[in-house]
């Protein structure tokens, strides 16, 4: 090495060291948060490098082990990380993927990157957020190795062995005084994901395995692969609709140089189901290619039924939403330098998206109209009836936004609501039954905290019509509380949530079947209708205690069976356990106390971990009474733990 180069790589390895640090100092900033969430995130970084080799045509097999000691294994199939030496950094190239922020792959110029975790970090990032990472990789008949301690090499890389195969096997223990939850990987969370990723990417052995758990004598362990990607996709996300045509339609292909697939069904459910992808991110807030999907579906759509005649005796205006009834559908994108915008960061900005995929969706529907003339007519009937009820729900809809918006005059009559003006403090409870709402009239603290009983079971919107869910007091009531209005005509779902007079909404149910029912039709009614509440975190249920164990003068609440049999222990002999059974058992002091005092209560905050599996869940149990479903409910009897 000459002084120059040594000079320069000193120079470099400080900015590497640098980098490193200001990933352990901000975390969040790389990963999002160090929570699960971000826990998650770390694996997900580290499977995107296999992906991205299994994208560039070098791999299909990819194994993400979870190990006993809570650290990860991610093993692929590929070329294995090159370990020569890297001109510029004057370290094997290995050391420069592990160790530099920012360096991706992007010295091997020709395998273009478009995979990427959601902020598309690459593995140095979790190498720095380790407490302790080993690369190993199979290469030239060669076994390499290199360690690394929270981002910092141990030694450089080094032989340990001979090989016959070719791969890259990453392992990494997350350091547990940035992430305090590491022993709560979820198997379920981290199966959903490699899930979705075999059907965004098909023809890749995804397999996941838990060390931590047997299951008859094997460690849990499931694979994932799908042969024909959003094909089946598609049919995982609709098992529990009834599908309205035979096939799912599907295309793949390239427009002005972006890979663009699409793979669409429509269902007799009133629901439109959409899902788009950039790079394998999902984009919650879609996006450019969003935007592209819906101009061509509408536009392909309209010119076929108004050329056909499908539309002759039509009297009523079709809008872009009836196009999108009972509509579900996945739309993944490959973009070199995705532009990311929105709250989340998770809007597709690139402009030259929208025409690639709109284009690309109108070749693909034309197409299948004109060779499937019943399907074409099924799809037409289908939007000219959503067109019909659209505007019988007009009328509703009028009404709901003239007492929300407009009128002014109209809260409803059954809130209590609360004195603080700014919304960010308020928080509005939505409560089971009028008695129960008695209680929490009672016990809150009416400064901030509003009440809103709910009578009975609010609607199914899962199976309801849209001008019957306008129509529904209750849930005329929840819009009017909440101050947002109802969506516009082109989009039912948009909100308004600058108007929003709660930042804190909470679900309160009794701790039983019946209130568990009816927190899950809420929680439909959100996730249908005001998605949006649920993504920015607005949406909370509150946790009522199971159990109040008393002796004497003394008595503790338990929310569980575990800590109630520990009181009961603790207590001795004279113990007794009352079991509540609803809210209407507490009285007002108690319940705020235990479910509603800011600091004692415990709020299971509501997120949407994954949208697709939310939605299955949604419909599985809300929806149609389909074969499969009724199976799900009769396997998940007591199914109460909708975190989705
Ligand atoms: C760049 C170049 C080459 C391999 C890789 C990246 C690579 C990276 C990762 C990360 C996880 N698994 C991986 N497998 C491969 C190889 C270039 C060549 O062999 O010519």
């Amino acid at each position: 090495m000459t002084k120059d180069q040594n000079q320069q790589y000193s120079a470099d390895s400080i900015q590497a060291l640098e980098g490193m640090e200001h990933v352990r100092k901000r975390p969040s900033m790389y990963i999002g948060d160090v929570g699960l969430r971000g826990l998650h995130h770390l694996v997900y970084e580290v499977v995107d490098n296999s992906i991205d080799e299994a994208m560039a045509g070098h791999c299909d097999q990819i194994s993400v082990i979870i190990n006993e000691n809570d650290s990860i294994s991610v093993e692929d199939n590929g070329r294995g990380i090159p370990v020569g030496m890297h001109k510029k950094e004057g370290v094997s190239a290995l050391e420069v993927v592990m160790t530099k922020i920012g360096a991706g792959g992007k010295f091997d110029k020709d395998s273009y990157k478009v995979s990427g975790g959601l902020h598309g970090v690459g593995v140095s990032v979790v190498n720095a957020l380790s407490d302790h990472l080993t690369a190993v990789v199979h290469r030239d008949g060669k076994v390499w190795q290199q360690e690394y301690e929270k981002g910092k090499t141990l030694y450089p890389v080094k032989e340990v062995g001979k090989t016959d195969k070719t791969g890259t096997i990453v392992t990494f223990k997350p350091d547990l005084s940035i992430f305090k939850d590491v022993e709560k990987y979820s198997y379920e969370t981290l199966a959903n994901r490699m899930r979705e990723l075999s059907y965004l990417n098909k023809g890749i052995k995804i397999s996941l395995t838990d060390k931590r758990k047997k299951v008859e004598g094997d460690f849990l362990n499931e694979e994932f692969y799908s042969e024909e990607g959003l094909k089946e996709f598609i049919k995982f996300l609709d098992e529990n609709r009834e599908p309205l045509i035979p096939e799912v339609i599907a295309i793949e292909g390239e427009k002005n140089n972006i890979p663009v697939e699409v793979a669409m069904i429509y269902n007799s459910s009133f629901n439109e189901n959409i899902h788009s992808y950039v790079n394998n991110i999902n984009t919650h807030e879609g996006g450019t290619h969003l935007s592209g999907f819906r101009r061509g579906l509408t536009a392909t759509l309209k010119k076929y039924a108004e050329s056909s005649g499908l539309l002759d005796k039509v009297k009523v205006e079709i809008s872009g939403d009836d196009f999108r009834e009972g509509l579900t559908a996945i739309i993944s994108v490959k973009v070199a330098e995705p532009q990311f915008e929105g709250q989340t960061k998770t809007k597709l900005g690139n402009k030259e998206v929208t025409s690639a995929v709109s284009q690309a969706v109108s070749e693909m529907l034309e197409n299948y109209l004109e060779e499937h003339p019943a399907e074409a007519k099924i799809i037409v009937d289908k939007v000219v009836l959503a067109a019909q009820a659209r505007h019988a729900a007009r009328k509703a809809r009028e009404m709901v936004q003239r007492k929300t918006v407009m009128g002014g005059g109209g809260l409803p009559g059954k809130l209590s609501d609360c004195s603080e003006q700014d919304p960010a403090l308020c928080e509005i409870y939505l409560v089971e039954g009028d008695s129960a709402g008695g209680t929490a009239k009672q016990g809150r603290d009416r400064n901030f905290q509003a009440i809103l009983p709910l009578r009975g079971k609010i609607l199914n919107v899962e199976k309801a019509m849209q001008h019957k869910v306008f129509e529904n007091q209750e849930i005329i009531n929840i819009y009017t509380a909440l101050g947002v209005t109802v969506g516009t005509e082109e989009d039912s779902k948009a909100l308004n949530l600058e108007k929003l007079r709660y930042h804190k909404i909470v679900i309160m149910c009794d701790a039983d079947v019946d209130g568990s029912h009816i927190s899950t039709l809420i929680l439909t009614f959100f996730f249908r209708y005001m998605r949006e509440l649920v993504e920015n975190g607005h949406v909370y249920i509150a946790t009522p205690p199971l159990y109040l164990v008393k002796r004497g003068s003394k008595k503790v609440y338990a929310w569980n069976d575990e800590d109630r049999d520990k009181l009961v222990n603790d207590f001795g002999t004279g113990a007794s356990v009352q079991r509540y059974k609803g809210l209407g058992e507490m009285n007002a002091i108690q319940l705020w106390d235990t479910t509603m005092n800011p600091e004692s209560r415990t709020f299971r905050q509501v997120s949407i971990e994954n949208a697709g599996e939310a939605d299955r869940v949604f419909s599985m149990l809300m929806g149609e009474d389909v074969p499969p479903r009724r199976e799900f409910i009769e396997k998940n009897a007591t199914y109460a733990n909708i975190d989705a």
